[in-house]
């Protein structure tokens, strides 16, 4: 399978993120995704009854908007639209839409997504990963997984999702590395004002760096 432009296949798959050297946040033990935002009531859904719901496998690859792609990744976990429909349209108060989804992980990061991008058939909350159950470097107890879009959507370690009828606020506004708002893979909507292919350098020589950063901060079951 060829690779989208711009990417190249690394082995294994690295721990990788703006934690960097900061170990991955404890899973509480009775770990639970706030849902909230634009809806009649919030919910606090327990991450053990998410995992009941319909579930799905996932081969995929998995590309870093800095140019690394880790390839053949198998997840499993419920299709966020699965979620979606059972979940969070019943608590949509009659003619609200959803434009926006939020997604925040312990570690206090967060990615905004389009829900028609969230929708695709691809988006997954995964609790697995080739078989185990989704180690701490790569998101325990559940992460999103959004193959079609740069690695940064797929938030680790998920608590809290919110759902938004306008755009919500952009931290990145006037920082010069601003992500592309949909981070398309195969568009190589890498960088909100530059094309792809002229950030590609800037964003790959971050590679080691960020690299050697996030695997001290690791838990050392990195596969
Ligand atoms: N909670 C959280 N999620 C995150 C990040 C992060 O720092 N914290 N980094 C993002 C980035 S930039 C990438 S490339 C992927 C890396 O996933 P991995 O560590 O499983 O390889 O996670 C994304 N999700
Ligand atoms: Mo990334």
């Amino acid at each position: 399978m060829s690779l989208p432009p711009g990417q190249r296949a690394v082995a294994g798959f690295p721990r990788f993120g703006t934690h960097l050297h900061r170990p991955p946040p404890p899973v509480p033990a009775d770990p639970v995704i706030v849902i909230g935002g634009a809806l009649t009531e919030s919910l606090e859904l327990p991450v053990d009854d998410l995992a009941k719901l319909p579930r799905q496998e996932l081969r995929a690859d998995f590309h870093c908007v800095a140019g690394w792609s880790a390839t053949g990744l198998l997840w499993e976990g419920v299709a966020f639209a699965t979620f979606y429909r059972t979940q969070v349209e019943p608590l949509l108060a009659p003619g609200t839409s959803v434009s926006h989804v939020v997604f925040e992980g312990l570690d206090g990061y967060r990615s905004v997504v389009l829900i028609e991008d969230a929708l695709a058939h691809d988006v997954l909350l995964a609790d697995r990963l080739d078989g185990q159950p989704l180690n701490s470097d790569h998101g325990a107890p559940v992460r999103l997984v959004s193959p079609g879009q740069y690695g940064f959507v797929s938030t680790k370690h998920l608590c809290r999702v919110d759902f938004h009828t306008t755009r919500p606020p952009d931290p990145d506004r006037f920082s010069p590395l601003a992500a592309h708002f949909r981070a398309r893979v195969w568009q190589e909507e890498r960088h909100r004002r530059l094309p792809g292919r002229v950030v590609r350098p800037v964003y790959r020589a971050l590679i080691a760096p960020i690299r050697a950063l996030s695997a001290r901060g690791g838990s050392r079951r990195t596969r």
